[in-house]
């Protein structure tokens, strides 16, 4: 009796007859012999058929079964140092489950980027694909056990809202029962009173930027992880966030070293990514600008991306930016007490030219400085009265920060862009498939 397995257990099977449920991958045709290519999500193997091994049904339906065809692969098991993976399948019975139809719009030849994104949902099934969303899925779970473990509680926050959190020129707007709302930028405010009432809280999800220009490194939905606590300050998220960036980029290493392989990826740089993060502040980084970059940048001026990757080019792992102007930054962030026009903010700067993967900082604790701000930021009052509430009940110094995945995937696979980060993008006018 063979065993279902799938390919990533088959090492444990050598020997054995076992059933394999997949799609072909490609063939090739030496006559009496047929090879085949099985993938089924978990890996690709060989399944050869040799005439006189299968019924001469199966074999006239392996010669002419076409690329992508879904079929279920009767065999054994055999040892093969030559083979991809290390082994291969010497089939007895074949059965083609589906017969595609037609040929394969993605075949082993070059196509271009827009024709690629137009077929993303058939894209997926290549292998360079399934390496990045492994990383992914990796990535993802390192940072849930990590905050889990920290003692962070899982708190979901709404997608549904009635207001702005990193300004109101991002927004998507939708219709709420006749109202207008916007899909949530970030879950932080919600955050914010999820740690007044439970202290170290993190939320998990997509959030969506109606980001009107087209760049490498932007989405119109991405998906953040934003951790917040109460009694933390601007050092203390610096300290917490490199902790957990290089617990992610350790566990990738350790749990995907295939992917890697596959993504040749350079791993000499991500093995560097330990703790401590270099810190500079953001007058320094105008200095280093001014004299090494754009003699005309401005202190006030944000970093375009040419600035991010002079800045993260003198250090060998990622670097924090920290005490932004206040004017650059989000209503809520905590003025510094010293010098109000810089506020208590830091992102964090990827390596390898991959700029800012995390904002964050301590946020404003004082009521009048709030109510000040939301004037200034021309927010109206009354969607965020719940949010100052937060400020006249126990308020206390608090933190936290966002990380955004694509971005952190995007970097650690060096991919040239996010769209192949995340298995459906939505980017500037593109929501197809
Ligand atoms: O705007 S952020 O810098 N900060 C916030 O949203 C805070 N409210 C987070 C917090 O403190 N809880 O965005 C945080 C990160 C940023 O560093 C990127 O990695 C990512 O979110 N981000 C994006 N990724 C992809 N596409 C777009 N458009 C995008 N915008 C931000």
């Amino acid at each position: 009796m063979a065993h279902n397995v799938t390919i990533e257990q088959i090492a444990a099977h050598a020997g054995e007859a076992v059933t394999l449920h997949g799609w072909v991958a490609d063939k090739t045709d030496k006559g009496k012999l047929q090879f085949l290519r099985v993938r089924d999500g978990t890996g690709v193997i060989q399944a050869t058929l040799f005439h006189k091994s299968v019924s001469p049904e199966a074999f006239e339906a392996a010669k002419h079964v076409p690329q992508e065809s879904s079929v279920i692969v009767t065999g054994e098991v055999r040892q093969e140092p030559r083979a991809p993976g290390g082994y291969e399948l010497s089939v007895t019975d074949f059965e083609v489950v589906q017969r595609a139809r037609g040929e394969f719009p993605i075949t082993p030849k070059e196509h271009g980027i827009e024709f690629l994104m137009a077929n993303r949902h058939l894209w997926l099934r290549s292998s360079r694909q399934h390496a990045i969303l492994r990383v992914r899925a990796t990535i993802i779970q390192a940072i849930r056990n990590w905050l889990d473990e920290q003692g962070f509680l899982l708190m979901d926050t709404p997608i549904l809202t009635p207001a702005a959190v990193e300004g109101t020129t991002t927004l998507f707007e939708t219709d709420f029962y006749g109202d207008p709302a916007y899909l949530t930028q970030s879950g932080q405010l919600y955050n914010e009173a999820n740690a007044m009432a439970f202290g170290k809280v993190y939320c998990f999800g997509p959030t969506f930027r109606a980001e009107k220009s087209k760049t490498r490194r932007h989405l119109s939905e991405f998906w953040m992880v934003e951790p917040e606590w109460a009694f933390g300050t601007l050092d203390d998220y610096m300290k917490v966030a490199e902790q957990m960036v290089s617990y992610v980029v350790q566990t990738v290493l350790e749990k995907r070293a295939a992917e890697m392989e596959m993504l040749e990826r350079d791993l000499a740089p991500l093995k560097r990514v330990v703790p401590p993060f270099p810190r500079i502040s953001y007058d320094d980084a105008v200095k280093l600008i001014q004299t090494k970059g754009d003699a005309n940048f401005k202190w006030g001026d944000d970093f375009g991306a040419p600035d991010e990757t002079l800045i993260s080019e003198q250090f060998d792992r990622p670097v924090f930016v920290y005490k932004y102007p206040t004017e650059m930054k989000a209503f809520y962030m905590a003025p510094d007490a010293e010098r109000p026009e810089v506020c208590l903010s830091a992102d964090l700067l990827a390596p390898e030219g991959y700029g800012e993967i995390i904002g964050g900082g301590q946020r404003s604790d004082n009521l009048e400085y709030l109510e000040a701000q939301l004037e200034k930021h021309k927010l109206p009052r009354e969607p965020y009265e719940w949010y100052l509430d937060l400020r006249k009940y126990g308020s206390v110094p608090h933190c936290g920060f966002g990380l955004g995945i694509e971005r952190t995937v995007a970097w650690i696979c060096k991919l040239e862009h996010v769209r192949e980060t995340i298995p459906f993008p939505r980017m500037l006018e593109k929501i197809y498939p």
